[in-house]
């Protein structure tokens, strides 16, 4: 009997919501919202996550749109398939954060053919046409590089050998790109500056921690830890602590990370990490200007950089730590 209630009940209130929304006003439609369909690369790191975050927030709580996000899983594929479902859907502008450079000239020629803008952030991509594409905003990954480097030769001037160990982020994405540019430049042009084969690390820690763990049973001669994020130096640290590896100030190992999230500006004031150079993911803002720009029929630049630094601990403070976003 209580079942066959909550039956009638449940079948009144469908039938009493469907008369509701008949008598009701017509609801507003999404048609004047702008909508954007927005590709991300995966949940790989903390960079990655407040990158996220800042995009959310910016769009999501904005009358003005509506805000669909992807989470491609670091697999470019799944990009391609989001794509091309936010052109199905009609978006009216895809960003993408691509995963790797190389091959988005098909899905980018297709978006251009259904007449949609779109913004490359973060990373870049490799086309032919670049009018493929509205803006490409994100870092300058080869200058952080060459900081990561110039600060090294002032630290390591003078001494006879310097072995590097580099780890890599996830192979043809323009951070891993630039970033070891950088150094393969700076390791041709210092004859003391010895750097082994990289070991991939993919930009997570798991991955990471894996590859260093198994070098360091072979080798243990390393002065430098050249690492292309911070996840991957934590994933690193972990290795050299299990390996009774020391590093850091007085340590055996300089560190060196790409980031500067509030973890590891916390290990470099404490003598842990020696250099953080910054990367900024908190654009989420800077792409909404652009995009209003664009949309008020104002010219938008089609490279545009954000600022960043770098830090060792002298350049920190807890309250700077405790403040910042990422
Ligand atoms: O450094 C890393 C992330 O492309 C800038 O990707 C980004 C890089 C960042 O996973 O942590």
């Amino acid at each position: 009997m209580r079942r066959f209630c909550s039956v009638l009940l449940c079948i009144a209130l469908v039938f009493g919501m469907a008369g509701c929304r008949k008598t009701q006003d017509p609801e507003p439609t999404n048609s004047k919202k702008f909508v954007i369909g927005f590709s991300q690369v995966g949940s790989e790191s903390d960079w990655r996550i407040a990158n996220t975050k800042s995009m959310t927030e910016t769009f999501s709580y904005d009358p003005d749109y509506e805000f669909i996000m992807e989470n491609a899983r670091q697999k470019q594929e799944n990009q391609f398939a989001s794509v091309r479902r936010f052109i199905l859907d009609g978006v009216d502008m895809i960003i993408i954060a691509p995963t790797i450079e190389e091959g988005w000239q098909t899905v980018l020629q297709e978006v251009h053919d259904a007449g949609i803008p779109v913004i490359i952030m973060d990373r870049s991509v490799a086309v032919w046409d670049d009018n493929l594409f509205l803006t490409n905003i994100g870092s300058n990954f080869l200058g952080q590089g060459q900081k990561a480097a110039a600060w090294l030769a002032e630290q390591t001037e003078g001494e006879d050998q310097v072995n590097i160990l580099h780890l890599q982020g996830t192979r043809g994405a323009t951070a891993q790109i630039m970033r070891t540019k950088a150094l393969d430049d700076a390791v041709a042009e210092h004859s003391n500056w010895i750097a082994a084969e990289p070991l991939y690390g993919d930009f997570t820690e798991a991955k990471a921690y894996e590859v260093v763990t198994e070098y360091l049973k072979e080798n243990r001669d390393i002065d430098v830890l050249y690492s292309e994020n911070d996840n991957m130096t934590f994933g690193a640290m972990h290795a050299f602590d299990e390996a009774g590896i020391t590093y850091g100030k007085g340590g055996q190992v300089k560190i060196i990370t790409f980031d500067a999230t509030k973890e590891a500006l916390q290990y470099c004031m404490d003598g842990k990490i020696d250099l953080c150079v910054e990367c900024n993911p908190l654009f989420g803002p800077q792409v909404k200007e652009l995009i209003e720009k664009y949309r008020n029929g104002g010219q938008i630049p089609k490279q545009v950089s954000v600022e960043e630094k770098i830090f060792t601990s002298k350049d920190l403070d807890q309250a700077f730590i405790d403040a910042r976003e990422y």
